[in-house]
């Protein structure tokens, strides 16, 4: 935690792109993006004005799951090019002043890992208790707990507000739900919280720890900023592996464990990252739907475990203000008084978009302003800052087991019918509000989306009060979330209209418009009246 007298570390004041690599840019022509894509538009991203990448993986991997399937941790997969072409492109970020964090996927490595394959070849391998194999009860597996992808898990509130998981997609009827699968050889199973192809690591085998470690340092040492740590919740399983309760039985375990050896697990990880310069980051994915829970993830009295874990209740909720209101004073009261950190997020490659999910335009223009002036780091899913909504991919074409390919479809660079894409066609098609939404379209365009987000990130760097200046809401009539950002010598005043009818906001004072969610009125002093879905960003005249 950082002395009062020390500046604040870089990545409480950044904005995070994650970009999805596979969809971000293709230089080869075979229809996938790679990482020489990535480093040929850098430019667009220092334009729009983005502080740090996180990619997700790059690793080799058969793809079972898109490269959250790792089968060499010090490779890149071909697909995305090698590591001369990952060094070309850190060095050609720093160069540009954008740091680069990659993904790092320790819950499990790939069925085809090298560390796997010995585990599984025998009993007596010294790798079998690196994985977590348990003798099954009667022939059925170890316990019931079930894997990840076999029916969609998301959290909704009740109207008693209570949090309560539900399936939201039938479970596929020739998916094999158990987490468990039976290895012929030795007649043990395997426990994979994920797919089959992603059987879980014992992180309680020293030989893990320090193989995860080494793995860690080679990226470091190649001066990668940091990792995005990913399903932290699945490596929190508890030791006995006990049944989970009825009522849980269906839902993946990977969602539910909170056992105390992940952090023995994150302390470990932070402390090779203390060893190098910098602050190089540690983001985490934990995925639980109580803030309480996710805050613990940043550590306590034993140790810094965490510097940044995504906010996910609200980016799984509606858009409405008393939601958002509820979920920003919950993140407020929860971390303000251990000075932690919270991350801001919208959209990733695991759901639906969010301006498929709050259903327009205006709306995801309103929700830009909202996720860029609160007080935390926010990060940006490649894609968003075109408004993009998702590709519709009918079920007979999906590729993901997770049924996710929608919200990963190719960024589109330009307007031509391939979009910036030439040679094969893209792996996944292209969103279904491409046309008009690409790259060169929105730049030539300053009402666009595109350039709300330029505009706001513009607004952000210049100003320490939207960085890391205090928040205080102000009052507001219901549909609308306003509040102050406030710093020494600097303030914003910011309101968010969540409905769809015009409503008036008195903002104390004389402000002038900085930003507006539809670009219009920018400049002019604020007349206290916001439109439908509008939203602003306000300095003092
Ligand atoms: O994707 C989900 C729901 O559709 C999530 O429950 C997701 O499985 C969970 O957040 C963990 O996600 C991460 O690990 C997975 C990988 O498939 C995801 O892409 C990754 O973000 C396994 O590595």
């Amino acid at each position: 935690m950082p002395e009062p007298s020390e500046p604040e570390p870089w990545w409480r004041r950044a904005v995070f792109y994650q970009i999805y690599p596979r969809s971000f840019a293709d230089s080869g022509g075979d229809g996938v993006g790679d990482l020489e894509g990535i480093r040929r538009h850098l430019d667009h991203l220092t334009w729009l004005g983005v502080d740090a990448l996180w990619i997700s993986p790059i690793y080799r991997s058969p793809m079972a799951d898109f490269g959250y399937d790792i089968a060499d941790h010090c490779a890149v997969d071909p697909l995305f090019g090698d590591l001369d072409a990952l060094d070309r492109l850190v060095t050609d970020a720093h160069e540009r002043g954008l740091r680069v964090v990659l993904d790092w996927v320790a819950n499990h490595t790939s069925d085809r890992h090298p560390w796997f394959e010995a585990s599984r070849s025998s009993v007596d391998d010294p790798h079998r208790d690196w994985y977590v194999w348990r003798d099954g009860r009667d022939g059925a597996p170890p316990n019931n707990w079930r894997a990840s992808f076999t029916g969609e898990v998301i959290w909704p509130r009740d109207a008693d507000g209570q949090l309560r998981p539900i399936l939201g997609l039938e479970p596929r009827p020739e998916a094999d739900a158990s987490a468990w699968r039976r290895e012929p050889r030795s007649g043990q199973w395997y426990l994979h919280s994920f797919l089959p192809e992603q059987p879980d690591l014992n992180w309680r085998n020293p030989e893990v720890v320090r193989a995860m470690h080494a793995v860690l340092r080679f990226w470091l040492d190649r001066g990668v900023d940091g990792f995005r740590a990913d399903a932290l919740a699945a490596v929190a399983k508890p030791a006995d592996l006990a049944d989970l309760p009825e009522a849980w039985a269906a839902v993946p375990g990977s969602d539910l464990h909170d056992d105390p050896v992940v952090h023995d697990m994150l302390r470990g990880v932070r402390a090779v990252l203390d060893d190098y310069p910098g602050d190089r980051v540690l983001i985490g994915e934990v995925h639980y739907p109580d803030l309480a829970r996710v805050l613990a993830y940043y550590g306590g009295p034993e140790g810094r475990e965490l510097d940044l874990a995504f906010d996910f209740p609200p980016m799984l909720d509606a858009w409405r203000a008393d939601r958002w209101r509820a979920h920003i004073d919950e993140t407020a009261a929860r971390f303000d008084p251990v000075d932690a950190w919270p991350a801001w997020v919208l959209s990733n490659h695991d759901f639906p978009r969010h301006a498929d999910r709050f259903g327009s335009d205006a709306r995801a223009r309103a929700a830009a302003v909202l996720l860029l002036t609160l007080r935390g780091t926010p990060f940006v899913y490649q894609g968003e800052e075109l408004g993009l909504v998702d590709a519709e991919v009918p079920a007979a074409d999906r590729l993901d087991p997770g049924g996710r390919d929608g919200c990963r479809a190719p960024l589109p660079w330009t307007a031509a019918p391939d979009h910036g894409w030439p040679g094969s066609r893209p792996w996944l098609p292209f969103a279904a509000n491409v046309d008009g939404h690409d790259v060169a379209s929105e730049r030539r365009d300053p009402r666009s989306v595109l350039h709300l987000y330029r505009a706001l990130l513009t607004a952000r760097r210049a100003s320490p009060a939207l960085q890391t200046g205090r928040f205080r809401w102000i009052d507001a009539p219901e549909p609308v979330l306003a509040y102050r950002r406030e710093a020494p010598g600097d303030e914003r005043l910011v309101a968010v209209n969540t409905g769809s009818q015009a409503v008036a906001v008195a903002a104390p004072g004389d402000w002038i418009v900085e930003v507006s969610a539809d670009r219009v009125g920018e400049g002019a002093r604020y007349d206290g009246t916001l439109g439908p879905d509008g939203a602003v960003v306000l300095r003092p005249a």
